[in-house]
């Protein structure tokens, strides 16, 4: 009883920040979503290998309309990081180019850490944009690799 009282007298911001240090239990690290408000649907696609801590690699996203339709000419940006940790990516990845069919190149991807991270796009397409959030979690085995 003393403990709940004293956990409801802290401030909300600490509350926050220490929900924020854990990750979810059910945490959804599926690689096909669709976006936010429901524009597309995106597939990401990791490397083959997962790449190592620190190395940098290349990432794909198809990217289509809600029914299939793969989305040409859009326009991609990359952002993201660890929730737990407050940091953001350690580069600034890019979607370079097209590849086929509504692919899309991710390059500059790099992990400088083990555990949870975001991977955030903002797609934009024939005047249209929405984002959409995966969830990654980097094996502390790739650091030894
Ligand atoms: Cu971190």
């Amino acid at each position: 009883m003393i403990l709940r009282t004293a956990i409801s007298l802290l401030p909300l911001g600490f509350v926050v920040a220490a929900h924020a240090m854990s990750m979810p239990g059910d945490l959804d690290t599926g690689m096909k979503h669709a976006t936010a408000h429901h524009a597309f649907v995106a597939e990401l696609e990791p490397p083959a290998n997962p790449a190592a801590i620190n190395q940098m690699h290349s990432w794909r996203v198809r990217v289509t309309s809600p029914d299939g339709q793969p989305l040409h000419q859009a326009r991609i940006t990359v952002d993201g990081g660890m929730p737990q940790h407050g940091h953001g990516l350690p580069t600034h990845p890019k979607a370079t180019r097209e590849l086929e069919d509504g692919t899309y190149l991710l390059e500059g991807m790099k992990f400088s850490m083990t555990g949870w991270w975001e991977i955030k796009l903002a797609i934009e397409a024939g005047g249209v944009g929405d984002t959409v959030t995966f969830n990654t979690v980097v094996d502390p085995q790739a650091s030894v690799r």
